[in-house]
C-alpha cells in the first residue's frame, strides 16, 4: 500500500465523482516568502473552490503523500525551511525516510495520477535553463509532461529559461503545448514570450475532449496548457528582462546550481522588483486555478 492519505474533502470529492485540482506546494515552500506564500496558497485553493471544483494541494508529510491539505497544515508548510523540493527522482526516498517535502510539478503529478486526479494548476513549469549546453539542466517537470497523464495549466514556462530550447524538447517528448485563447506562447510574467505556441485552444471543454482522446490513442503523457497571465499584473518584457539578467549573473557569481537555480531566481527577481512579480505570480496562478478548474468540471461529465 502507498502512504497516500486524502484530505476529508477531496475524499467526498472522489467519492461523488466530483471535479478536483491538484496543486503543488514546491511553490509555497520554495518560490514565495512566507506569509505571502501561505496566503496564496490559501487563495489559490479558494478560486478553485469558486469555480466549482475541489482543490487539492499536495506534499509529503512524514513520509506520507497527502492529498489535499487543510489550512493548519499549509501555514505549517509554508513556515517550514527544511522541507526538500521533490522532483521524480525524490519523492520515493524521502518518503522512505519519513521525510517532509514539497511537490514540484513533476513530483505533483506523479501523485495526482496515483490519486486519479487528472488536472493539475502551477505557476511556470521547469524547463531547460539558459546555457544547458554547457550545464545540462534541464527540468525533469518535461519528462513527467511526457510519461504521465495529467493536463498541467501554467503560465508558459519561467521566462528565466530558454524558452525555444525548451518548446523544442517538449516537442521532441511529444508534449502538447496548448496556448490558450492567444496564439503565442507565454512567459509567466509576460503574455508574450514573441514565440508562436504550437498549438491553440479556446476552450476547457476541447482541452478535456484532447485529454480524454489523448488517452484512447493510447498515448502516454499529459499536456502542456499555456494560459498567460492576465493583463492587469503583466510585466512586459523590457522590464522584467533586466532584473532576470541580474538574478542569472548572481547564480553564476555565487555558484548557485542544481535544484538550488530556481528557488534562487525566483527570490531574487522578487527581490529586485520590490514585490511586483511576486504580485504577477500570485495572480497568474490563481488564473491558472481558475482554468484548471473549469477544465477538470469538464473532464468530469465526459468519461
Ligand atoms: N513556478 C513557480 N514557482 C516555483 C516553481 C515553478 O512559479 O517554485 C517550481 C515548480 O515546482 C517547478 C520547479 O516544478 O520550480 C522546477 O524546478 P527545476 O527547474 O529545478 O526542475
Ligand atoms: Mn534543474
Amino acid at each position: 500500500m502507498i502512504p497516500m492519505q486524502f484530505s476529508p474533502e477531496v475524499r467526498a470529492a472522489k467519492a461523488t465523482g466530483k471535479a478536483i485540482v491538484a496543486l503543488e506546494s514546491t511553490i509555497i515552500t520554495h518560490g514565495m516568502p512566507y506569509p505571502q506564500n501561505r496566503d496564496a496558497a490559501l487563495a489559490v485553493e479558494a478560486e478553485v473552490r469558486d469555480a466549482g471544483a475541489v482543490p487539492a494541494t499536495i506534499a509529503v508529510i512524514d513520509g506520507n503523500i497527502r492529498i489535499g491539505l487543510g489550512a493548519d497544515d499549509v501555514d505549517a508548510l509554508a513556515q517550514r525551511t527544511d522541507a526538500a523540493k521533490l522532483s521524480r527522482a525524490d519523492l520515493a526516498v524521502c518518503m522512505a525516510q519519513r521525510g517532509v517535502g514539497a511537490t514540484t510539478v513533476a513530483a505533483t503529478m506523479i501523485c495526482a495520477r496515483l490519486a486519479g486526479i487528472e488536472v493539475f494548476a502551477t505557476g511556470g513549469i521547469g524547463g531547460v535553463h539558459r546555457g544547458a549546453e554547457h550545464s545540462f539542466d534541464i527540468s525533469a517537470d518535461l519528462h513527467e509532461l511526457a510519461a504521465t497523464p495529467v493536463t498541467v495549466v501554467a503560465a508558459g514556462a519561467k521566462a528565466i529559461l530558454d524558452l525555444p530550447k525548451t518548446l523544442e524538447v517538449l516537442e521532441t517528448l511529444g508534449v502538447p503545448v496548448i496556448a490558450y485563447g492567444q496564439n503565442d506562447f507565454p512567459a509567466f510574467w509576460s503574455r508574450s514570450s514573441g514565440l508562436r505556441a504550437p498549438m491553440r485552444l479556446d476552450s476547457p471543454a476541447e482541452i478535456a475532449r484532447a485529454h480524454r482522446l489523448r488517452t484512447q490513442l493510447g498515448i502516454p503523457g499529459g499536456q502542456l496548457v499555456a494560459n498567460p497571465i492576465p493583463s492587469d499584473f503583466e510585466i512586459s518584457p523590457a522590464d522584467i528582462n533586466p532584473f532576470i539578467a541580474a538574478a542569472l549573473a548572481e547564480t553564476k557569481s555565487q555558484g548557485i546550481a542544481h535544484k538550488a537555480v530556481t528557488p534562487f531566481l525566483l527570490g531574487r527577481i522578487h527581490e529586485l522588483t520590490a514585490g511586483r512579480s511576486l504580485a504577477a505570480n500570485i495572480a497568474l496562478v490563481r488564473n491558472n486555478a481558475r482554468l484548471a478548474a473549469a477544465i477538470a468540471t469538464e473532464l468530469s461529465r465526459i468519461h
